[in-house]
């Protein structure tokens, strides 16, 4: 190490020289100025063989500059296997905020040094002190793994991570998306929240945090992947995710794309405050409720925001968004980063639909209100799944229209329509208690396209059903031969 003295380059020392062989790597460095003296901070990696296929010799090593010397860090306690440091001081003292990564043994035992096997974690200690280390869980309280991550802290002490996070198979998740969390003094973090969410990979985070708005600014790459037929089909990342689900309420980010048209260089930017919001879908506890029964329509209320949420209240309307009436109101307690509360209330069920939304209010920092409301309809029928259309085997040149009853009770019957041309415009060609219906009416050569819908005995009716489409055959009909 070599530092710049005012006027010239002093004496370089070399900090880490008890083991000849030993591979130093991935420097993070962290300097700032208390009283008139600089402190400096270095974390780096230390593998003591060199050889990094092996891990159960490597860990995380800080050093402080004391104004004379580097000190090692005292006590060294940080775990093996662990790689990839980002070290930043918390302004005015010397307390540290650490993030690293601890690799994990696969299957066969071993342990790779790249890949989607590390856990994150974050640590804080305070001068002279010992590090308060812990794994990063996700919501259900699982660990996170993560890449990269490179933690900052704003010039009011709030220190944030940002990870390349893995996540659950089969979403977007699985890709490695951003996703930020916040350390608490204890060393602590908060489950991270999704910052990009789409089928590609997202890379190479980098962040800072402006020292005047308090901005959070993330540099990253997204990377165009080679099968995107298949990948159209993954989930989002909040999705199927594990118990209890992760939240499906839009944060509030900023992305602007900087170049590239496949592999972008992209720019994401977060504010400071708190934002409180709802999941868009309220749960019902009765899909489709006859009229008068009492419905729970329960709302996920969740701080989607940096800063803690405060002073909030939960209001559930009839109606639709800017035009309900109100018809309860609960306060809820303070949210910190990324927690959330569910807020239920009672509802009895009025004839025909019911149109509900809430909408969650505070008199404390709200980034953005797009974010703050959830609705549901009370007696929505859903309409029939699993819909198909074969030849009728009894009825020469007819169709056999059949599906799946919906998932709900009070079904009074079910509505087939057709069309010559996808998309409709349909019309009724026959209703029917049973889940199949038997189309007799075609024209050879013809190709129908048939949807479907569930009725209620209040006439209610559900959405169309998915579309299939059946093309008549030509048939040769063999007329009796008529002698007279
Ligand atoms: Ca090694
Ligand atoms: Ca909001």
């Amino acid at each position: 190490m070599r530092q710049w003295d005012t006027s010239s380059w002093n004496t370089a020392v070399l900090l880490n020289g008890h083991l000849n062989n030993a591979a130093n790597y991935q420097v993070s460095a962290d300097r700032q100025v208390v009283q008139g003296v600089s402190r400096q901070v270095l974390a780096w990696t230390v593998d003591t063989d060199g050889n990094l296929a092996t891990s159960g010799d490597r860990w995380v090593t800080v050093f402080d500059w004391n104004g004379t010397n580097w000190v090692k860090d005292p006590t060294n306690t940080l775990p093996l296997h662990s790689d990839s440091p980002s070290v930043a001081y918390i302004p005015g003292g010397q307390d540290l905020a650490l993030a690293f990564l601890r690799r994990m043994p696969d299957g066969s035992g071993n342990y790779a040094g790249m890949g989607n096997t590390a856990h994150l974690w974050s640590a804080y200690r305070t001068f002279g002190g010992s590090w308060g280390k812990f794994v990063v869980a996700d919501e259900a309280g699982q660990p996170v793994r993560a890449e990269q991550p490179q933690v900052d802290v704003s010039a009011t002490g709030e220190a944030l991570i940002i990870l390349r996070r893995f996540g659950t198979v089969a979403t977007n998740g699985e890709l490695g998306q951003v996703a930020l969390t916040r350390l608490m003094s204890t060393g602590q973090a908060y489950p991270p929240l999704y910052l990009t969410d789409d089928a590609r990979q997202h890379w190479q985070a980098a962040l800072g945090i402006n020292k005047s708005t308090h901005e959070a600014v993330l540099l990253n790459v997204g990377r165009a992947m080679p099968d995107a037929a298949t990948l159209a089909g993954l989930q989002s990342a909040t999705d199927g995710a594990a118990t209890p689900a992760l939240s499906t309420a839009e944060v509030a980010v900023t992305h602007t794309i900087l170049s590239g048209a496949g592999d972008t260089l992209e720019t994401a930017v977060m504010q400071p405050a708190a934002d409180p919001a709802l999941d868009p879908t309220l749960e019902l506890s009765q899909v489709h409720a006859p009229v008068g029964a009492m419905v729970t329509v329960t709302a996920t209320v969740r701080n989607v925001g940096r800063a803690d949420a405060t002073g909030l209240e939960v209001k559930l309307y009839a109606g639709t968004p800017g035009s309900g009436s109100l018809l309860d109101t609960q306060a809820t307690a303070p949210l910190t980063f990324n927690e959330s509360r569910t807020v239920s209330f009672q509802v009895p069920r009025s004839a025909g639909t019911m149109p509900v939304y809430a909408q969650v209010v505070t008199n404390g920092g709200n980034v953005t209100m797009a974010n703050d409301v959830g609705t549901a309809v009370l007696g929505a029928l859903l309409p029939p799944t699993l819909v198909r259309v074969d030849p009728s085997p009894l009825v020469d040149g007819a169709a056999q229209v059949a599906w799946q009853a919906p998932a709900i009770p009070n079904i009074a019957g079910y509505r087939i329509l057709r069309a010559t041309s996808a998309g409709g415009p349909y019309e009724l060609v026959g209703e029917t208690i049973a889940t199949y219906f038997t189309d007799t009416l075609l024209a050879s050569g013809m190709t129908y396209h048939y949807v479907v819908q569930a009725y209620d005995a209040d006439g209610l009716v559900s959405p169309y059903s998915s579309e299939v489409t059946f093309a008549v055959g030509h048939n040769t009909i063999y007329l009796p031969i008529i002698v007279r």
